[in-house]
């Protein structure tokens, strides 16, 4: 069932611009960062319970994603990580198909290790991110939720 509610824009520019080109344009435009592809994750604030959207880096494998909490290697964690704790339901759209996850924190083991190394071969600079912060970058793994069928894209 996809998440409903009010859609709150991020108060960084340049990630609610390209989520909002990305979801405007079904994932046609605003689909990289320096030429690796991304996807947008739609969350529910913990807070003020709107709909929020993040632009984040593309790490999937089998039909499963990881959403890298790294926030450039900043002190705190990103928002979307505290919205995920809160509500771990979400939606992810990947170019043309959005849809419905449930987001589990990988906890420190060989699974994390895994995804951690799809993910930096994806965005070498995750490594660096992490080098520059004492907090352990979250990752949290995005599972189809059963029975949920994509949505189709704009034009579907
Ligand atoms: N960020 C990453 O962390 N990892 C990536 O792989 C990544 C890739 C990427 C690619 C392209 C691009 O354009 C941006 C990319 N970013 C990546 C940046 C990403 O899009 C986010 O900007 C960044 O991760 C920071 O996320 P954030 O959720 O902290 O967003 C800030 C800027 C923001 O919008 N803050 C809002 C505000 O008003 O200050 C609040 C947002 C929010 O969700 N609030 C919650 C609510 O209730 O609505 C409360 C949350 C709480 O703390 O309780």
């Amino acid at each position: 069932m996809p998440l409903t509610g009010e859609y709150a824009p991020s108060t960084s520019a340049w990630a609610r611009e390209q989520a909002e080109l990305y979801e405007r344009t079904n994932g046609a435009e605003g689909n990289d960062l320096r030429g690796r592809p991304i996807i947008v994750l739609t969350t529910l604030g913990a807070a003020s319970g709107k709909l929020r959207k993040t632009a984040l880096m593309r790490v999937e494998h089998e039909g499963r994603y990881v959403c890298v909490a790294s926030k450039g290697g900043a002190p705190e964690h990103p928002a979307w990580h505290h919205n995920l704790v809160a509500h771990p339901l979400c939606e992810l759209q990947d170019l043309a198909d959005k849809r419905d996850y449930r987001a589990r924190e990988l906890p420190e083991g060989p699974e994390r290790e895994v995804w951690w190394q799809r993910a930096c071969e994806v965005w070498p600079d995750y490594a660096n991110y992490q080098q520059k912060t004492e907090r352990l970058i979250p990752l949290w793994l995005l599972e189809p939720v059963e029975g949920a069928e994509a949505t189709a894209g704009a034009e579907g």
